[in-house]
């Protein structure tokens, strides 16, 4: 008990230490972004208390040496099994990444893999998370850090059975990671103190639902109630953090105050530029989205949510910078609250004092057509090399069996026997079985969106509505 309480001071000195309370994703994932102590200075600048890191970068750790900001590192992905499966690479780990720049740089916490639970490909890692995260704590209490620092991995919300968070009090976890992942993870991080790291985009929610969800809820002016238990809500964002505290009471890590784990808003935020098969991604949304985002979170005393009200929620913007390197469709490079050469997106006091009413009035969002009212097709750019067609033709075939039935040899797409058309073929298939799924688009800028048909004799190409 006595341990328990002071770890919980711990937690509490962890993230009232900052004098700034709201923290930001730095992914580098760009070829044009300024030094590490340029972007240090500009975190600095714009009142930003805490950091996130992508892996566990040696010249940016050493540039926030001797600065109040607190750091999150990563294990990258590739660097989980080896970490899992071996002590002596875990310690190594910690001093190598962490030690070494302890205490000069405030490293806070560690994260093992970035999303691991949404890569199917990744799967064999997933029951490697725990073990990782005991290693490394193992490794902390080596070095006499285990006060200091927490352990846990970063999940997005597919982590929920169905990605479902509609009513909140009916989610839980997705069954393949249920009790393989879930459970010991929650019981790691409640023996710990430590918190559930969630990414959590009511951008991407609403964008994939945008006939049934209304914008308003995403941006904070919204009204739902869960007719499971009457809480009303406001916010898109705590309809899916309350989906994610449900699920943990579901495996029973809420019954009192000792076993109910703290949630992370790891990343969220607002894109501000898109593709013609996005909506909703303008500075005007990203604005209102980052600034009411920040008030609610740095509210004294916290607002929390519904089913968690009064707890402060620590959390992270996604992201410092617009990485021009992100793959995907065009929103992945347009999340920054910065551009690269350092000038700010649009205006967002950090510290959350500042009243909506005091900024400069905003640009209208741009009207959208609406909702279903729309039909894209994706096809192959006939410019692009025929490796890169091919590599797409074979990426797209592999992801659902349906994707290139028709273009087998007996079948209607078959001729003409080109790997341009088939490519087109498969892409298009492809993009309209998995675009809600994140799927877009683009095959290493081999393929492109059109609105004409690009149907032909009995070869017919399903429409993407939009
Ligand atoms: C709640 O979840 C169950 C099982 O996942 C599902 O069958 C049911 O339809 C859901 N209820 C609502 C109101 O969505
Ligand atoms: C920074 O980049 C943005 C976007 O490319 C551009 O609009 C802006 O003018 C640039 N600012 C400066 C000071 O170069
Ligand atoms: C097709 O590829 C060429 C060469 O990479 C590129 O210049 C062009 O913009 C692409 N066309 C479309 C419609 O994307
Ligand atoms: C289809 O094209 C491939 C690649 O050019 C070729 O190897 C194959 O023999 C062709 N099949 C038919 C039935 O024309
Ligand atoms: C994620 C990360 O940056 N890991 C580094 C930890 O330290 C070892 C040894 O210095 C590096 O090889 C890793 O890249």
């Amino acid at each position: 008990m006595a341990s328990l309480l002071v770890a919980a001071i711990f937690l509490c000195i962890s993230f009232a230490e900052a004098k700034y309370k709201i923290g930001v994703n730095y992914g580098q994932l760009a070829n044009n972004l300024p030094s590490p102590a340029h972007a240090v200075a500009l975190l600095q600048s714009m009142h930003i208390g805490h950091v996130k890191l992508y892996d566990a970068n040696p010249a940016i750790l050493q540039a926030l040496a001797g600065t109040q900001i607190t750091v999150a590192v990563m294990v990258t992905d590739a660097e989980v099994p080896a970490i899992a499966a071996s002590q002596k690479v875990a310690d190594l780990w910690v001093a190598h990444n962490v030690s070494a720049f302890f205490p000069a740089t405030r490293i806070r916490t560690i994260l093992v893999g970035n999303e691991l639970l949404s890569d199917i490909n990744q799967k064999q890692t997933w029951t490697q998370i725990v073990p990782a995260m005991q290693n490394l704590r193992q490794a902390l209490i080596k070095q006499k850090l285990r006060h200091k620092i927490k352990i846990s991995t970063p999940l997005a919300m597919d982590m929920l059975e169905g990605s479902a968070f509609f009513p909140p009090s009916n989610a839980t976890f997705r069954e393949n990671v249920r009790e393989s992942v879930m459970r010991p993870l929650l019981k790691f991080l409640g023996k710990t103190r430590g918190a559930l790291f969630v990414d959590v985009y009511p951008y991407l929610a609403w964008e994939n639902d945008a006939g049934k969800i209304p914008l308003g809820l995403a941006l904070f002016e919204g009204e739902y109630e869960d007719g499971g238990n009457g809480l009303r809500y406001g916010s898109l964002l705590d309809v899916q953090l309350d989906a994610v505290a449900a699920a943990m009471a579901r495996l029973g890590f809420n019954k009192e105050e000792d076993d109910e784990v703290k949630v992370v808003v790891s990343e969220t935020g607002w894109p501000t530029a898109q593709g013609w098969d996005e909506r909703g991604a303008n500075i005007h949304n990203a604005a209102l989205y980052n600034r009411r985002l920040v008030q609610k979170m740095v509210a004294v005393p916290p607002h929390g949510t519904p089913r968690r009200p009064g707890t402060h929620i620590p959390t992270y913007i996604f992201a410092l910078f617009n990485e021009n390197e992100k793959p995907g469709p065009t929103t992945e490079r347009n999340w920054g609250l910065l551009y690269p050469n350092g000038t700010r997106v649009y205006d967002v006091d950090l510290t959350g004092q500042m009243a909506e009413a005091a900024y400069p009035p905003l640009l209208p969002a741009p009207a959208e057509p609406p909702v279903g009212s729309q039909k894209f097709w994706c096809v192959a750019n006939s410019s692009a090399s025929s490796e890169s067609l091919e590599a797409g033709l074979e990426y797209a075939c592999a992801q659902d069996p349906s994707i290139c039935a028709p273009l087998q040899a007996d079948k209607p797409c078959f001729q003409p026997n080109t790997t341009l058309s088939h490519a087109s073929f498969a892409f298009n298939a492809y993009y309209v079985l998995f675009k809600a799924l994140g799927g877009s688009c683009v095959f290493g800028a081999s393929a492109h969106l059109t609105t004409t048909d690009p149907s032909y004799g009995s070869c017919k190409y399903s429409p993407l509505v939009f």
